[in-house]
Formats: C-alpha cells, structure tokens, sequence
C-alpha cells in the first residue's frame, strides 16, 4: 500500500505546538557588526573549498537587520512558537576572557523575543546550534572539557538572567551527534578536527556534561522563578534492519540506533550512562587494535548521577531513514568511517527518492518510526519535533514536492499521536527561510519562505509549502473534505 492510500484524518490534540525554526549563523549575518565575536563557522568558511559554492554567512538572510520581517512572516504562518538560535559570539564576544557581555547582542534578542511575544508567539531559544566561539576553540573547543563545561555554564546564565523571564523553552545544544561526528571526528564540518577515533568521543563526553552543568544551572538558581523547560535536541537517521526478516540484520539496526541515538539519550534519559551496547563494542574494538582502555571515555559514579534526568522534554530532529546490516569485518578489517565503531552496514533502498540531497531521502514513515523507538526505549517521555524539512536547489515558490512531503511526514506524526499513543507535544518545520545551509552554502534551500540572496533587500516571498503549513496550523491537522 502506498503512503497516500495510508493517509488518515483527523486533528492533533489541544495546544500542540506548531512551530517553525531558524539558526543564528544560518540566517542572522551581521557577523562583524556591533561588537560580534568570531565562531569557529566564520573561520570554516574563510578556507576556500569548505563551502561548495565558496559562500559565507556575512549578510546570509540578513536577519539581524531584518528580524521584523521574519516575526511578520512567522505572526502570518500562524505559529504559535519560533525556534531560534543565541549566537554566543553575539552574547559573549570572547568567554575565554571572562564573562564580558555585549549589551548589543543582547539588545538585539531582547528585540527580538519581545517582538515575537507581541504577535502571540513563545521563543523555544537554543543555546549552542553549531557556533562555537573561536577563541574557546583555540583552546581545544570541545575536547578542552573543563572550558567548555565552564564557558557554557557562564553563557547558559547570562542568557537565563536576561532572556529567562519571556523564554520558557531552552536547547542547550542542538545535534550533539553532528557536532561530534563531523566536528571532531570527520572534520568535515566546523571546527573540522579529525579524529575519528577518540576526538569524537570526547566531545560527546564533555558536550553531554556541558549541558547538564546548564540543566543544573536552571534548575537549583532558575526553575522556581522562571518555570522553564530545558532540554537537549538529538537527531538520528531512523535506521531499520535491512531485510526484517534477517536477525542480523534487525540487531544490527538496532545497534546502529544505539551508536547514534542511544550515545546521548541513553546517559540523559536512563542512567547517567552510554549503552551498554556501544560500551561493549567500543571496548572490544579498541582490545583488538592492542589498547589497554576503550577509546569511549568512562562517566564516574558522581557523574552518572549528574547526567541521568536532565532534560524536561525529548527535544528530535528528523528527516530521514537508513538500512542497516552487519559489515564483514574479517577481509580486510574495517577502518573507522562515518558511522564508526557501528560495524554496521548502512544504505538507502534505491526506491527512495532523494530531492537531489546526499544525504536526505523522503521516508515519511521514518518520523513515525523513531517515535515509536523512543517511546518504548525511553519510556514514553514528552517530544518535541524540533525539526523536520525538505530541500531542493532552486528556492522555487512552487514547491509542491516540499508541501506532499510536509504532507505526508505531519500525516505520520498524526498517526503516532493517535493510533500509537506516542506522546508528542509539537512539531517544526525547517526551515522558516531559505538560508546559508553550512558546508552547501546557499546551494540548497530548506525554506518556507524564499529569499532572494541576489537583491540587497534580502526579499521575502512565501512559498506554496508556507501557505500549505499555515492550513495545517489553521485546522491543528486534516480535515475531511466535504463530500
Ligand atoms: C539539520 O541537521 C541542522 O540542524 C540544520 O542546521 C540544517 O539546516 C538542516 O539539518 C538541513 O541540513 O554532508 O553527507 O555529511 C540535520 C541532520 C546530519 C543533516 C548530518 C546533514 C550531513 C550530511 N544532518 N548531515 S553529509
């Protein structure tokens, strides 16, 4: 049966939130305006050949002048929520120096969430979208532990002291597994460290105390007050045995969500520690290739006890799917690569369409799938989709592929609500803008809204996706047509 024949009516419960969402350095530009530190992004695209059509963020959406249009554009959508980003670098210019804040990046967020609030909509803030301040890197970025755990804390508290009375919904960091896996293990993105083998699990150590020092921080000196939610949004392709009647298979996909998924939710959600799973395999590889220790750093008690519990909501970004299956390790033995220590195959199924992405093909079942995941693994807690979107490289107002697309991803979420009992609590569309999309530049486009990166303007038009999303938010899902 196809997806379209599965499709079902119906609305989402009371007050589920619609929301859509941006980042700092994708759309916010002014980067050396008013005070603006340097971030590590700014630095990665000065290296010719990082950035495929060799672009940078400069002015991008130029949404630090331009801010009042995209409240416009948001207050007309109808959403009731906006997910954005803090630059740090705006906020604090150089934590390495100390906690000196920048009233003019503080002015400019406090423009901005009380413009938002002045049309109806709530800030669901992230704190950390990728941008990491230059000068904390040059110290060791996130393999410098006890920096990165005290310049976060310092940052996390100046924004909870200036913002915290109108931001109700805080996201310490979004992606901890790209900022890992690409950052410090590949090096193909910001601050491109290669180090597949340890980096990149020590950035996850220090990343995942990081935010709990921050989850902490709100909730001894905050929480009373300000009465706020803080979490954490991961993201994980949903990955699904290659062939489900092969056990091998359906083990080896559930150790790749493991390695993927379970690397962060596991501490944060079960026991203050990584699974069991990606332990013991991690140590197995590390005693093959003549090592005393496994290469995954160890949480000591006092820390499993520090980490377990510190998200108040399920924060996860979902776009697409994988098929795993066991690797032959024997001949010749495997060398780290992206997916690492999984052992684990992974491919698309050539019927899956891709949208001209490397890396992101239309699976809609895939949303309601990794609902279902969490919800057994992690004992039905509070999501919030935090992202989910559709890209093409020509920004065409006529997108009907992203409005099916949208379609039949929300289609799935109102199945997992209503036929699974999975318990979510709102959805977002990435992206509000077409904007600098990182390593493709301006190359590929996930807006609602087209922006003209030719004009000086930076002018806005709504695509037929903009318009189809403010429908759903309109009917909180879909309705019947008449007969
Ligand atoms: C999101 O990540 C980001 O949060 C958001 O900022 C971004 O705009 C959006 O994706 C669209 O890309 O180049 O083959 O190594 C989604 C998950 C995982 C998607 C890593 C890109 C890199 C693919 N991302 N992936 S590749």
């Amino acid at each position: 049966m196809s997806e379209e024949e599965n499709f079902i009516y119906g609305t989402f419960p009371e007050n589920f939130k619609w929301c859509t969402a941006t980042s700092a350095f994708q759309i916010e530009g002014g980067t050396t305006e008013d005070g603006r530190g340097r971030s590590i992004w700014d630095t990665f695209c000065q290296i010719s050949g990082n950035i495929i059509d060799n672009s940078t963020a400069d002015i991008s959406c130029d949404s630090y002048h331009r801010y009042m249009e995209d409240v416009s554009l948001l207050k007309n959508l109808g959403v009731k929520f906006y997910r954005f980003s803090i630059s740090w670098s705006r906020v604090i210019p150089e934590p390495t120096k100390g906690v000196k804040v920048n009233e003019a990046g503080i002015r400019y967020y406090n423009n901005l969430i009380n413009s938002l609030i002045a049309v109806g909509i709530s800030p669901i803030v992230t704190l950390y979208h990728f941008d990491l301040p230059q000068d904390i890197q040059d110290e060791g970025g996130f393999l410098n532990e006890d920096l990165l755990v005290k310049c976060f804390k310092e940052y996390a508290d100046v924004c909870f002291q200036n913002f915290g009375d109108r931001v109700k919904y805080w996201a310490t960091f979004n992606e901890p597994r790209q900022i890992c896996t690409l950052g410090y293990g590949l090096g193909l993105m910001a601050p491109a460290v290669h180090s597949p083998k340890t980096g990149i699990y020590q950035a996850a150590h220090s990343l995942l105390k990081a935010h709990a020092t921050v989850w902490h921080l709100y909730n001894d000196n905050y929480r009373i007050h300000q009465n706020g939610k803080v979490f954490i949004v991961l993201c994980s392709e949903y990955v699904m045995a290659k062939d489900p009647g092969n056990d091998s298979d359906v083990e080896a996909a559930d150790l790749a969500m493991q390695f993927k998924l379970g690397w962060f939710a596991h501490p944060i959600y079960i026991n203050g520690d990584y699974p069991s799973a990606m332990k013991n395999k991690v140590l197995l590889l590390s005693q093959q290739e003549g090592l005393k220790n496994s290469r995954l750093p160890e949480f000591s008690e006092e820390d499993k006890k520090f980490l377990k519990g510190t998200s108040d909501i399920f924060g996860m970004n979902v776009y697409t799917a994988r098929l795993a299956e066991y690797q032959q390790r024997d001949n010749p033995p495997l060398q780290p690569s992206l997916d690492l220590d999984e052992i684990v195959k992974l491919s698309v199924d050539p019927k899956w369409t891709d949208c001209g992405s490397i890396w992101l093909y239309i699976i809609p079942s895939c949303i309601r799938k990794i609902l279902n995941w969490i919800k057994r693994e992690y004992n039905s807690p509070e999501v919030l989709l935090t992202e989910t979107g559709f890209m093409d490289k020509t920004g065409s107002l006529d997108d009907e592929h992203r409005v099916n697309s949208f379609k039949l991803y929300i289609n799935e979420v109102l199945k997992a609500v209503t036929l699974d009992e999975c318990n979510v609590i709102g959805f977002t569309a990435w992206s509000l803008l077409d904007n600098f999309e990182w390593n493709f530049g301006y190359s590929e486009k996930f807006g609602l809204v087209n922006v003209d990166f030719s004009d000086k303007n930076r002018t806005r038009k709504p695509k037929k996706s903009y318009h189809y999303y403010a429908e759903i938010i309109k009917n909180n899902g879909f309705l019947k047509p008449p007969k």
